[in-house]
């Protein structure tokens, strides 16, 4: 039977992106870089998944000016922009998407147990469910698998693997929820029922693998009743 709902944090639990975005580009302006990633620019970097992976593949594959100095100081840039990011995030720039809470609460009333696999940084995961669900939010999850605790990032099944193995749980006994391409194929390779939920930047992204796709979570009632169908035989 389903034990587990395993959730993505970006794009999933909430819009974070944007403000990602506008932290980097403060970043950038702080360290003297003549950088400025516009939403078409962060759309096509997104497929790089993580942060730290998305500034090294910028540098090295756009060749922006300053690109020796920028890698030199590549985790400086990244823990900057996250401290800007958190602060945001506190600030409360971030909303949980549409139906999120509910689910959550929902899920967690049928007896589940709730887990987070993200790419992003754990500080920044603790901000998000501190400033959206209080300051117990991080609490509501058994297991918060994040960041560089994966050796791989998605696409590779790395971080699902590793919340199931801290949840103790077999594939067959967890659910994933995911909002984009790479996340998908990522939750899919640890074997994983996956339910998609598009965001702003994976709109029109292939999630054809997924076994459910849904514009929101806040859907009345279908995203509860699908999981409730997945607990059955
Ligand atoms: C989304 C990401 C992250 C964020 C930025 O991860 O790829 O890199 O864009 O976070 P997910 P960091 O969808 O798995 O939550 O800078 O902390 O990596």
């Amino acid at each position: 039977p389903l034990e587990a709902v395993i959730f993505d944090v970006d794009g999933t639990l909430a819009e974070t992106e944007e403000t990602h975005r506008q932290s980097l580009n403060e970043t950038f302006a702080a360290f003297g870089l003549p950088w400025f990633w516009d939403q078409a620019t962060y759309r096509r970097l997104l497929r790089v998944m993580g942060g730290k992976e998305r500034l090294r593949h910028f540098i090295e594959h756009d060749r922006p000016p300053m690109a020796a100095q920028a890698l030199a100081r590549l985790n400086d840039i990244h823990a900057a922009k996250n401290a800007r990011y958190a602060t945001k995030v506190r600030g409360g720039a971030v909303k949980l998407r549409p139906g999120v809470a509910r689910l959550i609460d929902e899920a967690r009333d049928a007896g589940l147990r709730l887990a987070i696999a993200t790419t992003t940084s754990l500080p920044n995961v603790e901000a998000l469910l501190q400033a959206t669900l209080g300051l117990t939010g991080p609490d509501r999850f058994d297991v918060i698998a994040a960041g560089d605790l994966a050796a791989q990032k998605k696409p590779a099944p790395d971080i699902f693997l590793l919340a199931l193995r801290q949840l103790r749980l077999s594939a067959e006994q967890a659910i994933a929820i995911e909002d984009t391409e790479q996340g998908l194929a990522s939750a899919k390779a640890a074997g994983l029922v996956t339910l998609v939920t598009p965001s702003f930047y994976s709109l029109g992204q292939d999630v054809s693998a997924a076994d459910a796709v849904f514009d929101s979570l806040g859907e009345p009632g279908a995203p509860a009743r699908w999981l409730a169908g997945q607990g059955r035989g």
